[in-house]
Formats: structure tokens, sequence, C-alpha cells
């Protein structure tokens, strides 16, 4: 694969496509979809699903390539056991995680509200993480799997903004990656947060990574919105 310039703010970022994986952040029914884990945070939900369809388009371009996709699910062990209590109990009985839900117990593995979205469902060849925090490195194996790959830049994609893409941008920077977040296949619960937390990323002659857009990276590696 070739190396491409991607328009960006605070400046375009060259990247070797090989060395460049899509990241796909909890793109989760427990997120998107009413009686999950951020509908039960008092969440318009509906907020999230802009970011469907351009989502769908970045991920036919670079299957098309054959670029390196990986998807996160946040989630816990039915027994709890990797949840720490503080992030269990912050909230009201019945809300909290592991709580039974339509979608069955929130964001808890194998519960329905713990899939991916049909619409942006991974492939069989595509890496499935599993976390249990915010940021995709906190007790994954992620840095494994990226070593492995020899990734060195993240096209970060998925759900929220401020919250696990945001950890998971400041935590790739912190590791050595460079990460590019496309604005419009990320989204929050609060638009004054998705711009802020994009602001905070592209701040200081990009502090912590870039920010561009799908219609950027499609210009850049080929690819129709
Ligand atoms: N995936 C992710 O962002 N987890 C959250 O809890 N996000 C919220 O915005 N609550």
């Amino acid at each position: 694969m070739a190396a491409v310039k991607v328009a960006a703010e605070p400046f375009a970022v060259e990247l070797d496509l090989d060395e460049t994986a899509l990241i796909v952040i909890d793109m989760q029914k427990d997120f998107l979809e009413p009686g999950g884990f951020g509908d039960s945070l008092g969440n318009d939900v509906t907020l999230l699903q802009r970011t469907i369809a351009p989502l769908q388009t970045v991920l036919a371009a670079t299957r098309r390539l054959g670029m390196t996709i990986i998807h996160t699910r946040e989630g816990h062990l039915p027994d709890l056991s990797d949840c720490p209590p503080t992030k269990l109990t912050r909230w009201p009985p019945g809300t909290r995680i592991g709580d039974p839900g339509p979608m069955g117990r929130i964001l808890i593995r194998g519960e329905e509200g713990h899939a991916i979205i049909d619409a942006v469902a991974p492939w069989p060849d595509e890496v499935v993480i599993d976390k249990p925090g915010k940021n995709a490195f906190y007790a994954t194996n992620l840095s494994e799997i990226l070593q492995a790959k020899l990734i060195k830049n993240l096209i970060v994609t998925g759900v929220t903004t401020d919250v696990c893409c945001s950890a998971t941008v400041i935590a790739a920077n912190d590791a050595g990656y460079n990460a590019i977040i496309l604005q419009d296949c990320v989204a929050s619960y609060d638009p004054n947060r998705h711009v802020a937390a994009l602001a905070t990323i592209k701040a200081q002659g990009g502090i912590f990574g870039w920010v561009s857009d799908s219609a950027s990276l499609l210009a850049a590696i080929g690819g129709k919105a």
C-alpha cells in the first residue's frame, strides 16, 4: 500500500497505509440503542447514530485496501470481577453495570446490548478487542497486536468522542502512536463535549494527535463518500 497525505488539523498528516490501522471504538448496542448503558446514564442515544453512515464508507474503503481494522467493545465479565467498584457503584441501583435491561445485563460480555451494531459489524478476519476500561490499551492486548502488525498510526472512530475515543487517543499518544480522529465518525452524547474533546486533541500543534474527517481520508486513500 502507498503512503498518503491526509488533510487534517492542525496540519496534514502523512500515513504509510501498511503501518496504519483503523480502530472502531465501542459501536455497541449498549451505547447506540435504547435500553443499553448509554440510555441508562440518561443520554439521548440517537445523537451517536450520525456516525454510522460515514463509518460505513470508511470501513468499505479500508477493507478494499486490505488495511488492518480493529474493533473494540467495552464490557465486563458476568461475575463483574473486572469492574472496579468505583465504576460499578457510581450510579443508582437499577441503572448499574450488570443490572438487567431490555437488551440483557447492562454492559456485560455476551449480552445482546454488548454486541456491535449490525451496520458496522466486524468481518471475520478483523480483530475484536474486549476492554473493561475506557482506553483501548488498558487491560487488553492492543499493544501486542499493533506491534506484531508493525502499526504506527491509528485512525480512531466510534463512540463516544469525549470518553472512550478521547481516552484511546491520549493513551495512543503516550504509547508512541500517531492518532488521527475522524470527526464525523465519532460522536458524543453532548455536542459541546464533542467539540471540546476534538479541540483538546488538536490544540498546541497537535498535542495528542490530529483531527480529520471521512471525506479527507477517502480523498487520500480512494473511496466514495
Ligand atoms: N465507549 C464509551 O465511550 N463509554 C462510555 O461510557 N461513554 C460515555 O460517553 N458514557
